[in-house]
């Protein structure tokens, strides 16, 4: 069927930005006198106001702890951590809801893994591969448990242009390579990398693969069945959810024998001070009282980006990347760190005889929020021989006269600078 011949009702709805934007009261506000423009959305996300609802009702209508009450609101509210559960599990396209482990955060998660998988399976000699161009949280916790276990770091280098060197890669798999951990899309520069080809080749060398969704969540569409990773990791508050929210996905049958990450109450079957049994995955891993309002409150966030449709959200960010990149092009001075041949929208630049704070601070007096820094990148900064960069990162809500905006405040503080 061609499209002529697609009925007008399926046919995918006109992306209508400003009911988009509508839909985000924090942006609806002046900052320095001037009208707000949000470009720090690798940091955090801004929330929809069904997110910003669901915290209040939750707290109004059924708050308490969950699993353990024979009450009726420890039943709602247990209903409705779980209802995120599944709605996760749906959007990541995993097979079983008990795969799915909540956190605090990407943080927290690859700490989860690293600690847990890590503790048990690492031994000295072992090799964990990661890239140049992972955030500190990809790289610290792997420094740990390897410096613990007496196993090896090796690291995939990138190319000018901030894409994976993937024939080093090849060379860096090893029967020694116990698991490979990579970002999907790089906070810093945008890179997407082709985690699919990664997980194939390290699952031939016998090596198992965390992915860093962190970034890619709320920009790609994932599945974590097609790809085949054994774990993927991600933030809630990346992806228009409440802050303090996380997801480690992995497979059910590595998580049915990692060991406890943390030790407590909700995580055990029954407990004697001769031994403790633990509970069944994903409990196992949860344990303590979560962070239940704001786990709830992801569910919507999860629905508002379903109702959008991921492929609209997809189309509109590359629409803003590439405007960017055209629009900043012409800034003297301006170089951009970051030219992959795979971007997500993620601006990164440098401009000659201007430091990144002081963008950073010129732009934020004039209303535009960017995040200026090494972006706890700091060994990939160290590789583009920089200290950090200026960097604007898009979202849904974001339009091209925000990127005009940008653009213009560039030109006059360029010209002010001079
Ligand atoms: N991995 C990547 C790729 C990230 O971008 C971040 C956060 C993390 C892990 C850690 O996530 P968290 O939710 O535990 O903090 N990135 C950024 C950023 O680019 N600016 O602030 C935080």
């Amino acid at each position: 069927m061609n499209s002529s011949s697609v009925p007008t009702e399926t046919k995918p709805k006109a992306f209508d930005i400003d009911r988009i934007r509508a839909q985000f009261p924090v942006l609806h506000q002046e900052v320095n006198g001037q009208q707000l423009v949000y470009f720090d959305n690798a940091a955090t996300t801004q929330k929809p106001k069904v997110v910003l609802d669901a915290l209040t009702d939750y707290y109004q209508t059924m708050n308490a702890n969950i699993h353990r009450g024979v009450h009726t609101l420890a039943d709602r509210a247990t209903a409705a951590f779980e209802a995120t559960r599944e709605s996760i599990r749906g959007f990541i396209n995993a097979g079983e809801k008990e795969e799915i482990i909540f956190t605090k955060g990407t943080t927290d998660g690859i700490n989860l893994v690293a600690s847990s998988w890590g503790r048990a399976n690492l031994q000295k000699g072992d090799e964990v591969i990661i890239s140049t161009l992972e955030h500190h949280s990809n790289i610290v916790p792997w420094q740990i448990i390897c410096e613990e276990k007496g196993a090896v770091i090796k690291v995939i280098p990138v190319d000018d242009n901030g894409d994976l060197i993937i024939e080093e890669f090849n060379k860096l798999l090893s029967p020694k390579t116990r698991l490979v951990s990579v970002v999907q899309v790089s906070n810093a520069l945008g890179t997407i990398n082709p985690v699919k080809e990664i997980i194939e080749k390290a699952h031939n060398a016998g090596a198992l693969v965390v992915v860093d969704g962190a970034q890619s969540s709320s920009h790609l569409t994932i599945d974590v069945q097609a790809l085949d990773c054994d774990f993927f990791v991600f933030s809630g508050h990346k992806m228009y959810g409440p802050t303090g929210t996380g997801i480690v996905y992995g497979k059910r049958r590595l998580l049915e024998v990692m060991p406890p990450y943390q030790g407590g109450g909700e995580m055990i079957k029954e407990v004697t001070f001769e031994k403790t049994t633990f509970n069944e995955i994903p409990y196992k891993f949860e344990a303590g009282t979560p962070n239940i309002a704001d786990i709830v409150g992801l569910k919507f966030a999860v629905d508002f980006i379903n109702s959008l449709g991921k492929e609209n959200i997809i189309a509109h960010e590359e629409m803003l990347l590439d405007y960017a990149h055209e629009k900043l092009s012409s800034i003297p001075g301006l170089r951009f760190i970051g030219t992959a041949r795979n971007k997500a929208g993620v601006v990164s630049f440098v401009i000659e005889g201007i430091h990144h704070f002081d963008i950073g601070m010129m732009l934020d007096a004039k209303g535009i929020a960017i995040r200026t820094g090494h972006h706890c990148t700091q060994p990939l900064m160290a590789r583009f021989g920089i200290d950090g960069t200026a960097r604007a990162s898009f979202s849904v809500y974001n339009t091209t006269e925000e990127i005009d905006r940008l653009a213009e405040s560039l030109q006059g503080i360029v010209k002010m600078m001079s």
